[in-house]
């Protein structure tokens, strides 16, 4: 059996069949089968009951996916608690449509994106990241997604435009922890012109076949693989290109903690405690932690001549 790259593009209609087709396959193929093709086959843990799907099973290091049981109910959302268990219970019934978002600033054509318009205009692919959170865990993500690239082709940044800021929803009657004054609200995030243009940058909408539950970050969210998870920014509003360094929510708050960058590196430790291992959501144990969190190749060229121990 072989495995379906997760590059691959297909029609929702016609990835959900041939999961099942697969599925059965597995059932009539037996163990046997089932070993021989581990661990890059098809789910062997499936997400669950609930309709949730996702063509592959693994990432591309072989890492099976995060359940998607872990994925909407093990969240870092503080706009609504710091309670990561929480998170799924306080947030559901967040509402996220009608939804805009705002793209504009040093930009040849600003524009106002609904988010059907999103949906529609740029192919969601599937896209299957490691999510590595500055605390210390990680899981493995099938997004819906597309790259923020295409986005920004929409707009084409002028000249000056040097890096792209993010911006989240403020609304305190529908965040409670917006009324927590110690955050610099809204939550705010940026990146080089650089860094938003590489492939592994993407807007995820949805993910294991589904639309963004709030929790995850509905109905957009940024999702920036190499980077911490904090990068990663939820429920955005508006996105603009700027010729400074935009100073994000947690630079702000923590300035001693991870400055602009925020690349994952087992090398450069957290005040407070080593980053050089990791703990995999569903996983006993601890697995060590890549550089760039694996995505190297990918992303090593964007800091060439960069001392990543002194910008972190
Ligand atoms: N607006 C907003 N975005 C956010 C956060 C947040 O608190 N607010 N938390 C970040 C952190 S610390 C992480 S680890 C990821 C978690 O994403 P997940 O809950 O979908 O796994 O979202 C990031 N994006
Ligand atoms: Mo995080």
């Amino acid at each position: 059996m072989k495995a379906i790259p997760s590059s691959e593009i297909t029609p929702e209609e016609v990835y959900l069949s041939r999961r099942r087709f697969l599925k059965q396959a597995l059932v009539f193929t037996g163990a046997v089968a089932l070993a021989a093709c581990a661990p890059q086959s098809v789910a062997t843990n499936p997400p669950g009951d609930d309709g949730a799907t996702a063509t592959g099973s693994t990432d591309e290091l072989g890492d099976r996916l995060t359940s998607y049981q872990d994925v909407t109910n093990y969240n870092n959302f503080y706009e609504f608690t710091t309670d990561k268990v929480a998170v799924a219970r306080l947030s559901s019934s967040f509402i996220s449509s009608p939804w805009q978002v705002q793209v504009g600033g040093l930009v040849e054509s600003p524009k106002t994106f609904d988010l059907d318009d999103l949906r529609t205009r740029f192919d969601r692919q599937e896209r299957i990241t490691r999510l590595r959170c500055v605390e210390g865990w990680s899981m493995v993500i099938p997004w819906l997604a597309f790259p923020l690239r295409d986005l920004l082709n929409e707009v084409r940044p002028t000249a000056d435009a040097r890096y792209v800021r993010f911006e989240s929803l403020y609304d305190p009657q529908q965040f409670p922890g917006q009324k927590d004054k110690w955050f610099n609200w809204p939550y705010v995030e940026g990146l080089t012109l650089a860094e938003a243009y590489n492939d592994l940058t993407l807007l995820a909408t949805g993910l294991y076949g589904k639309d963004l539950l709030p929790q995850n970050g509905a109905p957009i969210r940024l999702v920036v693989p190499w980077k911490y998870g904090f990068k990663s920014i939820k429920s955005i509003v508006k996105i603009d290109l700027v010729a400074e360094q935009p100073t994000s929510l947690w630079m702000a708050a923590a300035p001693n903690e991870y400055g602009f960058y925020a690349n994952v590196n087992p090398n450069v430790p957290h005040p407070r405690w080593s980053q050089a291992s990791e703990r995999r959501i569903g996983e006993l144990g601890r697995r060590d932690t890549l550089l760039f969190n694996g995505y190297a190749e990918q992303v090593a060229e964007l800091y060439r001549g960069l001392d990543l121990k002194a910008n972190y």
